[in-house]
């Protein structure tokens, strides 16, 4: 009797565990398991793993869900690989030859011969362009007002039929209210954020921003700001003409953002500097993002253990600034000054990222220089 108590209790501990731990990302749909062949339609980002980790890589065609593809496996379990729910142009397949191999996203012979640094084995070769290819904006069919911030309550799953929002402000001030705040397990998805964009979206614990634009980024595009143990996961979009942080991680816990496009900002993403309570540490998961003239992809604080791992990272600058890809500070609490910029490291334990993670189109360069302190760009 002692047993079976214990055993069932054991059994309803995994059960809850593994309910926890899901085998795809948020939003993404399984369409195979490992070791079986597997079909996309076109060029569609797919994620290997389980438990809540995960590979990305873009890919198109006959794979094979495993290992050889996508790199390490995530032991424990049999791993999944998944597409996102909304992408309408990948479909799973019937078993296709085992021997097919993932075919490369095709990518104009004008953009592959102005590659001039990629060693990665990833198959991402996105095109020149405004988006992340598979991710463009679409037309807005009309513009709503907002006249208050619309809260996204707990689970809810905001999907703003593409329509364009507006709210206020969108200025540097800082203090401004967002556009929509997102509680724990929200999501918001199909919505476009017009130019009166405010503090954008702030996300109080594990969120998804999916299918998001911002046509003028305001004081910041969106916040993370859940506890420990928190994801918020950004992904498929593009944000337009910040003035300085694109995306502002306050909270604690997980930031990633994946299929991304960003233009004309000064920072991908930045952990707090100064924050009321500041401290960390932060994890910032970066993967197939393009930028085009962002001055910093993420800004980190290595005084609180901050961690950034960027893969997939094109940049598509219009002049040959050097753009800083991992800068680390040492950041502060409210109160006692700023932070200060530590130096531009690469394949660090704050910052894991190498060169050979960048692919660099047309002039665009990057700091390689591993420059100490705040690192002016030439
Ligand atoms: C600035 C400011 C921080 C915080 C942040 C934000 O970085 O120094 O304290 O307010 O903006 O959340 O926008
Ligand atoms: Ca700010
Ligand atoms: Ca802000």
């Amino acid at each position: 009797m002692r047993i079976k108590i214990l055993l069932s209790g054991l059994v309803l501990a995994a059960i809850a565990s593994s309910a926890l731990a899901a085998n795809r990302p948020a939003g993404y749909v399984t369409i195979c398991s490992e070791g079986k062949s597997c079909f996309v339609a076109s060029a569609t980002t797919v994620a290997f793993g389980r438990a809540d980790k995960f590979t990305y890589k873009l890919l198109s065609g006959n794979f094979v869900c495993s290992e050889a593809v996508f790199g390490p496996r995530i032991a424990g379990g049999v791993n999944e690989c998944s597409i996102s729910r909304t992408t309408t142009s990948s479909s799973s397949a019937p078993a296709q030859s085992s021997s097919s191999k993932p075919v490369a996203s095709s990518v104009p012979s004008s953009v592959v011969s102005s590659v001039r640094s990629s060693s990665s084995s990833s198959v991402n070769n996105p095109t020149v362009g405004g988006f992340y290819p598979g991710c463009e904006k679409p037309t807005p069919t009309e513009t709503v007002q907002f006249t208050e911030t619309r809260v996204v309550a707990a689970g809810e799953v905001f999907d703003g039929l593409n329509k364009r929002y507006n709210f206020t402000g969108g200025g540097q001030a800082e203090g401004q209210p967002p556009v929509f705040r997102v509680l724990e397990g929200g999501a918001v998805r199909n919505v476009i954020i017009g130019s009166l964009a405010a503090d954008g979206i702030h996300c109080l614990g594990n969120c998804t921003l999916d299918h998001v634009w911002w046509e003028d980024i305001g004081e910041d595009a969106a916040t993370a700001m859940g506890p420990t143990g928190t994801i918020m996961n950004i992904t498929c979009g593009s944000a337009l003409n910040g003035s300085d942080k694109t995306f502002q991680f306050n909270g604690r816990g997980e930031l990633h953002i994946s299929r991304f496009y960003v233009q004309s900002s000064g920072k991908l993403a930045r952990t707090c500097g100064d924050c009321t309570g500041n401290g960390g540490p932060r994890k910032l998961v970066i993967n197939d993002v393009i930028t085009r003239d962002v001055s910093t992809i993420v800004g980190i604080n290595s005084n609180f253990g901050d961690v950034a791992t960027i893969r997939n990272l094109t940049l598509n600058n219009s002049g040959t600034s050097k753009t800083k890809i991992c800068q680390v500070y040492k950041g502060v609490v409210k109160g006692s000054g700023s932070s200060s910029a530590l130096g531009v490291e690469f394949d660090t334990p704050n910052c894991d990222v190498r060169p050979n993670d960048v692919t660099l189109l047309g002039v665009s360069q990057m700091n390689t220089s591993a420059c100490v302190g705040s690192c002016p760009i030439p």
